[in-house]
């Protein structure tokens, strides 16, 4: 194992730098360094933060729906918003699309929700509210493999792994992304929310009461907790035509345990000594 950024390095595509400790795409260094400058919060803007795959799209769905809810006799429809929009853009991720060299855009005024996969010490000390998430690292790695394979290069799973083991890929390594937001939660309840994955799909009710609940956003009973999930379920969102069209890589199983169908017990047992054990003293995942 080494230490080479290396999933989406192969022949030295897309090269990482390490910035406090975390690898970052090069590409992206500006954008990131410019956030905490520019970036000033306000006090209902909302920051969603993740590691890659564990569970970003939906998050983006859902938070979208609650914090865009129609006033009485408004005829805003969030449905067709999501149904006609990958989540993606409805809610700008900051590192891609901050001052874009396509748009010339600062995406900071106009929207209250954002979305960054940038690691706690990258983040502006202003107090927004987080809602960050989280996934198991065995099924997280699953899941990058499947994407870097669908949307950049096909690698040998091992590879995959080795580079997840090592830290070297985006944004990682992930046992320390995961770690800081963590943290952050219990010393800051108010201002971070950890959200897992797992919890999201064993109890998807409870899930988005929490989310609503932290956001400060009264919901009208469990119909419209309902109508939510049923709005961003995998299913629907996958089905709909703008990301059948264009964005299929980011809907695939979507199942809590996927990695035994992929992972040998070799690779397993690295990633548990590599990554694994760094969550579970923190009572995470394992
Ligand atoms: P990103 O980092 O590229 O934004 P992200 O959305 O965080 O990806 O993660 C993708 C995973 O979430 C996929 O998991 P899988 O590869 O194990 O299947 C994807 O299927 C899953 N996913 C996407 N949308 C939803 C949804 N609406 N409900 C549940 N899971 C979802």
């Amino acid at each position: 194992m080494n230490n080479d950024p290396c999933i989406t390095n192969q022949k030295r595509k897309n090269p990482l730098t390490l910035r406090e400790g975390f690898w970052l795409p090069t590409f992206l260094l500006n954008s990131a360094a410019s956030f905490p400058q520019n970036f000033h919060a306000r006090e209902d803007d909302v920051v969603l933060t993740s590691p890659i795959k564990t569970g970003t799209t939906w998050l983006m769905a859902i938070s979208h729906s609650l914090l865009h809810k129609p006033k009485s006799n408004d005829t805003y429809n969030a449905d067709a918003d999501v149904l006609t929009n990958n989540p993606h853009s409805l809610v700008p991720t900051v590192e891609f699309e901050l001052w874009s060299p396509t748009t010339n855009v600062n995406i900071f005024d106009p929207t209250p929700l954002l979305h960054t996969h940038l690691p706690l010490p990258l983040l502006p000390a202003s107090a927004a509210k987080i809602v960050y998430i989280a996934r198991n690292p065995r099924d997280t790695v699953i899941s990058m493999w499947h994407f870097f394979n669908a949307m950049i290069q096909p690698l040998p799973l091992e590879r995959a792994v080795e580079c997840f083991c090592s830290g070297a890929h985006p944004f990682g390594p992930f046992a320390g992304h995961v770690a800081e937001y963590w943290l952050e939660s219990r010393r800051r309840p108010e201002t971070v929310l950890f959200v897992k994955y797992e919890d999201m799909k064993r109890d998807p009710k409870m899930g988005v009461l929490r989310i609503a609940e932290f956001l400060g956003r009264a919901v009208a009973g469990t119909g419209e907790v309902e109508e939510i999930l049923w709005r961003c379920s995998l299913e629907r969102l996958k089905g709909s035509e703008v990301n059948a069209a264009a964005h299929s890589a980011y809907f695939r199983e979507g199942e809590v345990g996927d990695w035994r169908n992929y992972l040998t017990a070799e690779m397993e047992e690295g990633i548990h000594r590599s990554v694994g054990v760094k969550l579970e003293a923190l009572g995470l995942f394992f």
